[in-house]
């Protein structure tokens, strides 16, 4: 229904509300600017000055123009609490259980995005920031931490499963960064200081993508969206999406990494 609107490719199970909601915007959008420039064309040739040399003083009469200005604030409430809010309260409240999820950390800076998974016993070891070292430890991970060993940490690869709820965790290390991936329709802000959670469904493969593209070099990419400073041009990662079964390979075969790190 949005294909009009050249929007990229949809890999996300919420996404079509997404693009729903950018449609009806256009429309009503374009209502109003027909609207306000037929107005103004009729505004400029009827009160024209040859045609209306001296100034009415008591102005307009009628009220058509305050109803179509009561009109136009209903279609804004109605976009607002009928469509907007709803959406926002189910990408943001209604986020599933943990337990049923892929809960990934995602810390950008400049100019990197970490990503850290729990490993198999789900839960994420201890960090300290005495431990950071810019290129053997980005995240501070204490590895002394049991729960620590089988955390498996990357740098701007983001792997993930297909039709599993994924919850991105994201921190930022520094300045305020943004985690967007077009096609999974998610934009959200990083912000230093906070842990803020953002959920999705993927629903394409990177694979599946490839071949419905025509394009086999397509990758899923996070773009930083906030300007965060001189490389922020280059501060990109990407994201592959696969089969539950390919993700656990790839997943066992980072953990057999961390096993013997000098392999
Ligand atoms: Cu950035």
């Amino acid at each position: 229904m949005t294909g009009w609107l050249g929007l990229p490719p949809l890999a996300a199970a919420h996404g079509g509300q997404i693009d729903g909601l950018i449609g009806w915007i256009h429309i009503f959008m374009l209502v109003l600017f027909v609207g306000w420039g037929s107005f103004i064309v009729v505004a400029l040739i009827r009160f024209r000055r040859s045609r209306n040399p001296v100034a009415n003083y008591a102005g307009v009469k009628s009220h058509t123009s305050s109803y179509l200005e009561i009109g136009v604030a209903v279609v804004e409430a109605i976009l607002l609490i009928g469509f907007a809010i709803p959406l926002w309260a189910a990408r943001v409240d209604r986020r599933p259980a943990e337990s049923e999820a892929l809960v990934v950390h995602l810390t950008g800076e400049q100019f990197a995005w970490n990503v850290r998974y729990a490993g198999p016993d789900n839960v994420f070891g201890r960090t300290d920031i005495k431990l950071i070292d810019l290129q053997a430890n980005p995240l501070g991970l204490d590895r002394e931490d049991p729960a620590a060993k089988d955390d498996v940490v990357t740098l701007n690869q983001l792997y993930l499963p297909v039709n599993k709820p994924i919850i991105v965790k994201l921190r930022s290390k520094d300045v305020i960064h943004s985690f967007n991936v077009p096609e999974l329709r998610v934009k959200q802000d990083a912000i230093p200081g906070l842990t803020i959670p953002i959920w999705f469904v993927p629903t394409v493969t990177t694979a599946e993508m490839r071949t419905r593209l025509g394009n086999p070099e397509f990758q899923y990419e996070i773009a930083c969206a906030q300007l965060c400073g001189l490389g922020h041009y280059r501060m990109r990662g990407f994201v592959t999406i696969q089969t539950a079964e390919e993700f656990q390979k790839w997943m066992e075969e980072k953990l057999k990494e961390n096993a013997d790190p000098f392999k």
